[in-house]
């Protein structure tokens, strides 16, 4: 692999972790843990795996020899910056532990596990990818492990490996899978420990125990230095509204953070838009009062962020979606039947046929290309895939409309000349910053810790982020700890709850207190590219979203 001269440099970057995990560890187990919810159902659905202690690893004297030990590791759903360094740290913990341990990894994601698809992880492939952003050291996949045979297929390479333990490194969903599959084994004595990690861009994954998700602090940087650029360049040509969708899938955390680092003149969080139970017309008529004020004070030109997830927030919108979804889900015969009309029109007039009165008519009101947009694929989770609905240029067309008619009225005379983009893709695999990198590094060092110990069931967690690395805390959190029942597919299932952005948490109401200001006066910060070297205070911040929530800001 041909490497430019940063990435040469960046290769050599040693990352820092919590004092602890440098020498000899000992465990330190915590009280007995609950379900945040729902604790006899959790309780009755694992009964291997609830009520676990949450585990500290700290500093020790005691050399402990351990066996060799084989592990596998597994990269799930969508990318994140980090995960390189998650399998370096793994790797060089194994390493640590016992010289002679091999680290396996399935490739292709989940899937791998299940179609026996690997590659053992040495030395010198590990070396490639230190430092780096991207999956591509093994690959990652959407797969969703929830049936037995696929678990028994697992156990099958396991076996054949003599592989001791799983890493599963995903999101939510992920995560909440490596929990069922490790309660699985252990109810079959199988004498394979699954252990989670935390990963995906959206920063969803987060609760008491898990101060953040990795990706999120590189990818937020990375959208706020490209939404800086934008905003320069609409400050210079003094022309264009910029109207930028972000990922994030449901949550807007990566609105959020980027809007705190950047100060656009909009941002819509969609946890608020359910709350107020907007409408699209509502929201449309806000930018349009925004824009107008903006142009009476001469500034025809602007920055408005929109979060993926914002569809599925408006009240009329997730009805719809809602019964998008029924109508769409697979195996069902209207699906069948819907996937046997052959043009685009003939498709729409399926479905505009089946939704209920009032939703067809919302069906009906929307461009039919965004209208087309929402009856795609959904994702294996049953999810509509947010990233593929174009609502920025949706906003867009809504405002013309109205402002073309407070024209025709003779209320307005505004200009308004706008352009869209979205960004998503361009942060996934960026290189980690020096927060991702170190915190990475550290989970997965933690993750081999937890397996020398034996731990299944659980995820690896790093706490303390806000304070130099040397302080953060090698944890071991169960994940039933995380989980509350929810309905999927029309079914109860036990899932690690989502976390949306919580309108009283400190992140929005510093937002919420700014936004009137930023919306009319032009207050735009350009952060610029992440820095791997230089003062810390550039280096080695965390967002301002953990900064915020830990009291730091
Ligand atoms: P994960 O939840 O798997 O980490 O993926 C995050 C994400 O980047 C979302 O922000 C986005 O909606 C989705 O993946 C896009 O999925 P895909 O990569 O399949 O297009």
């Amino acid at each position: 692999m041909t490497k430019s001269a940063l990435q040469i440099e960046r290769a050599k970057y040693a990352p820092k972790m919590p004092k602890a995990l440098h020498g000899n560890v000992k465990i330190v187990s915590g009280k007995n843990t609950e379900s945040i919810a729902d604790q006899e159902e959790i309780k009755n659905l694992f009964p291997n795996t609830y009520g676990m202690p949450i585990v500290t690893f700290q500093e020790s004297d005691v050399v402990k020899q351990l066996p060799v030990m084989n592990v596998g590791v597994i990269l799930s759903g969508g990318q994140a910056p980090g995960g390189h360094n998650v399998i370096s740290g793994l790797f060089d913990g194994l390493n640590k532990l016992n010289p002679k341990n091999k680290l396996y990894g399935f490739l292709g994601g989940p899937g791998g596990l299940v179609s026996h698809k690997y590659l053992e992880l040495s030395a010198e492939i590990v070396e490639e990818y230190r430092n780096t952003g991207g999956f591509d050291i093994i690959g990652s996949g959407r797969t969703k492990l929830e049936e037995e045979d696929q678990y028994d297929k697992g156990l099958e390479i396991c076996k054949e490996l003599n592989i001791k333990a799983i890493i599963i490194i995903g999101g939510d969903d992920s995560n909440t899978n490596a929990c069922v599959l490790a309660e699985y084994y252990l109810q079959k004595n199988a004498g394979i420990q699954v252990i989670g990690c935390p990963k995906t861009i959206d920063g969803d994954l987060k609760n008491e125990m898990i101060e953040t998700s990795f990706g999120f602090d590189t990818a937020c940087k990375v959208y706020s230095e490209l939404i800086g650029n934008i905003m320069r360049d609409a400050n210079s040509a003094k022309k264009y509204w910029h109207f930028i969708k972000l990922m994030g899938r449901s949550a807007s955390h990566i609105g959020l953070e980027c809007a705190l680092q950047t100060q656009p003149n909009v941002c819509l969080i969609s946890e608020e838009v359910a709350a107020k139970e907007q409408t699209l017309q509502q929201i449309v008529d806000e930018l349009v009062k925004i824009i107008s004020d903006r142009a009476a004070n001469k500034e025809n030109f602007g920055v408005a962020l929109i979060p993926e997830g914002l569809i599925e927030f408006i009240p009329e919108m997730k009805t719809l979606i809602a019964e998008l979804n029924e109508l769409l889900a697979e195996g069902h015969a209207t699906a069948e039947a819907f996937n046997t009309q052959v043009t685009d029109d003939e498709k729409r007039d399926y479905v505009i046929s089946r939704l209920a009165i009032e939703t067809s008519k919302v069906f009906k009101s929307l461009p039919k290309g965004i209208a087309k947009q929402l009856t795609l694929d959904r994702d294996p989770h049953g999810n509509v895939q947010v990233s593929r609905i174009e609502t920025e240029r949706l906003l867009i067309e809504m405002v013309e409309k109205r402002l073309s008619v407070l024209k025709k009225q003779g209320e307005t005379k505004v200009k308004f000349s706008a352009l869209n983009h979205f960004f998503g893709y361009e942060g996934r695999c960026a290189a980690p910053s020096n927060f991702d990198a170190d915190y990475c590094y550290s989970l997965g060092q933690t993750a081999a810790l937890l397996v020398a110990e034996g731990k299944s069931g659980y995820m690896a967690s790093v706490q303390n982020t806000t304070e130099p690395s040397d302080q953060w805390i090698a944890t071991g959190v169960p994940i039933t700890m995380m989980m509350n029942m929810e309905r999927r597919h029309g079914l109860w299932k036990p899932v690690i709850q989502k976390a949306l952005v919580r309108l009283d948490d400190a992140p929005f109401k510093v937002f919420a207190a700014k936004r009137g200001e930023w919306a009319v006066h032009t207050s735009y910060v350009y952060p610029g590219p992440i820095q791997y070297w230089g003062p810390k205070t550039v280096c080695d911040a965390s967002t301002k979203t953990l900064q915020l929530e830990k009291g730091k800001l």
